[in-house]
């Protein structure tokens, strides 16, 4: 009998950008008694469905892009005679369609790092629950991720979490209500042993795959000052406190590490949090500029975000502290019109961000705008075949709409085709070789050119190519560049690097064995969540 874990995806690339962080955790939360898990990253390449045996235990994550693939790897496991589990955020939101259409046997709702061990040990006893609440467990029991069971050939970046949760509420977006407004820090030191692994393994690139790395403003201190709230104001305190301690220890590692992170805009506000992160060689970070007008800001609840000057002076700010810039930008928002693609495309290139990514407004399930989204189509509701468009991921990507809510003034056609412009304008050569010029040299003058076209050509899925002679042309075209991007990004391995000897103790993988007892800690249910 075998653990297998699968990450589903439609697209093989055979290299990929960034680890999937869960695989890894999920193989450390494995009982230690049932072997190494058999890991299964679809970005690289599909499943084969023979590898799985009668009586194998087979974890699925889905998030909504991937829960159709998700749903079909699942069916054939349980055809197999495999045990079929269900995690990941979709799976959260949505369990009952895990057992309905991907045919589950269980579900992990939330975090799986404590609940893992219970249902491989449930399964094998050939009885799973239907549903494991995962819940939201504390920060200092975050696994670390089980490395050694990564190729390190296919990847060009790794991820590795340093906080989950984020205190804000933008109504586009589910972190808030799933990972919750609490930020849950892991131990730092914990983090740190992590990144020490993979520089062993020849990474130097990581990215930290966190909710929100600057969790505590300085809005929320003097807030918290005013209303003389002490508790309040000693617990942002250490928080921030720990995240600098993260970063002071980020800054011994060796030079040619490089971090990029997600953090908001209001982190410019901040030098010595901005310094700190330039002595980590945190390089970069996504910021969530979404929109460029205050009206536009607001129809996403995130008016505390700058607009117009304010918000090219606080991304320059950023960079100006040495940390680079991807932003990301949200089109077919209610107050958008067409001047606004120009208007954003041309505060992108003022601002001097170094990456911009233009996404087309989408209702993610969990997030504010999905449930009104989804109380307004209860009236008359919009079916694709016989799918609800409530469900859009339900339906196969040749019949899925390229944008679901409808625009006030614009048609979807024009909204993809004036965002399509926007990123030919920002990726032109032109201006990736001007923006090239932050490179130290000609190597890394090259892989910046090629990581831009590439990052262009994975992420600028606004439906153009819908052809799938084009389509398949596209895909040979990023495998090529891929395995050429993952060159670039290569470092001799360090196998004999020393990491810090700490004094505390840290959550150790291979948990939970046999016993079952792995899962009685979790925290509490799932209570908050919409949509199911
Ligand atoms: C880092 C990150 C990225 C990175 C790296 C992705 C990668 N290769 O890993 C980048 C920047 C590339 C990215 C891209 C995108 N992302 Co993203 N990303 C994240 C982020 C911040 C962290 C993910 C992570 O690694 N977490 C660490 C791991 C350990 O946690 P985890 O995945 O949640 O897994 C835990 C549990 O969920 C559970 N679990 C998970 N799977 C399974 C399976 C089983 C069997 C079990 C038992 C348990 C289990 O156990 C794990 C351990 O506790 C999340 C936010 C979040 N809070 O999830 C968004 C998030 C997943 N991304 C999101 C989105 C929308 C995207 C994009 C579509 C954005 C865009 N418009 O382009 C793309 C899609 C890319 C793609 N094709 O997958 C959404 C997904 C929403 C949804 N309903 O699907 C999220 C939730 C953020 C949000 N704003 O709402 N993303
Ligand atoms: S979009 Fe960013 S800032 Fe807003 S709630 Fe989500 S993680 Fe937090």
């Amino acid at each position: 009998m075998r653990v297998h874990l699968v990450n589903p995806s439609d697209n093989s690339f055979g290299t990929a950008v960034i680890t999937p962080r869960w695989l890894f955790v999920l193989a450390a939360a494995t009982p230690t008694a049932v072997g190494d898990p058999i890991l299964v990253d679809e970005s690289l390449e599909q499943i084969v469905p023979e590898t799985i045996q009668p009586g194998d235990v087979v974890g699925i994550s889905v998030h909504t892009g991937n829960a159709l693939r998700g749903y079909a790897v699942g069916r054939m496991a349980r055809a197999r005679g495999a045990w079929v589990v269900y995690g990941g955020i979709h799976a959260t939101l949505f369990p009952d369609e895990a057992i309905e259409r991907g045919e589950a046997h269980a579900v992990v709702k939330g975090d799986g790092d404590l609940a893992w061990p219970k249902v491989v040990t449930d399964c094998l006893a050939g009885k799973p629950e239907k549903i494991y609440e995962g819940g939201r467990i504390e920060g200092s029991e975050f696994l670390a991720a089980r490395w050694d069971l990564m190729d390190p050939r296919k990847y060009m970046w790794a991820s590795v979490q340093t906080i989950r949760g984020c205190p804000k509420h933008c109504s586009f977006c589910s972190v808030w209500r799933t990972d919750g407004q609490k930020p849950r820090q892991r131990k730092f030191q914990s983090v740190v042993d992590e990144i020490i692994a993979l520089r062993r393994l020849g990474f130097c690139f990581i990215a930290l795959a966190d909710d929100n790395f600057y969790p505590v403003t300085f809005t929320d201190l003097r807030l918290a000052r005013e209303q003389g709230n002490t508790a309040k104001f000693d617990e942002l305190t250490a928080i921030r406190n720990d995240r600098l301690a993260l970063m002071e220890e980020l800054a011994k590692l060796p030079k040619d590490m490089v971090f990029f992170t997600q953090m908001t805009m209001e982190a410019g506000e901040d030098s010595s949090f901005l310094d700190a992160m330039c002595k980590a060689n945190i390089k970069g970070a996504l910021v969530g500029v979404e929109a460029v007008t205050p009206e536009g800001l607001k129809a996403v609840y995130k008016d505390w975000n700058y607009s117009g000057e304010a918000l090219a002076k606080q991304l320059q700010t950023i960079k100006q502290h040495g940390v680079h810039v991807l932003g990301s930008f949200i089109f077919g928002l209610p107050t958008d019109k067409p001047s606004t693609f120009d208007a954003t495309v041309a505060m992108a290139l003022k601002a001097g961000i170094t990456f911009a990514q233009f996404v087309m407004m989408t209702p993610f399930p969990g997030t504010v705008d999905f449930g009104r989204w989804e109380k307004e189509q209860s009236q008359h509701v919009t079916m694709v075949g016989d799918v609800p468009i409530t469900r859009y991921w339900m339906i196969p990507a040749e019949s899925r709409p390229k944008m679901y809510t409808p625009h006030p003034t614009m048609s979807s056609d024009e909204i993809r085709q004036r965002t399509q412009q926007v990123w030919d304008k920002f990726y032109g050569w032109g201006p990736i070789w001007k923006r090239s010029a932050c490179c130290p040299n000609i190597t890394s003058r090259i892989a910046f050119i090629f990581l831009s076209k590439l990052y262009r050509q994975m992420y600028a899925n606004t439906g153009i190519s819908t052809d799938s002679a084009r389509r398949k042309k596209s895909r040979r075209w990023a495998r090529w560049t891929a395995r050429q991007c993952k060159r670039l990004f290569q470092a001799k391995p360090m196998p004999g690097l020393e990491g810090p000897k700490w004094e505390i103790g840290l959550p150790a993988f291979g948990r939970g064995a046999f016993e079952g007892v792995a899962g009685s800690n979790v925290s509490g249910p799932f209570s908050v969540l919409p949509g199911k």
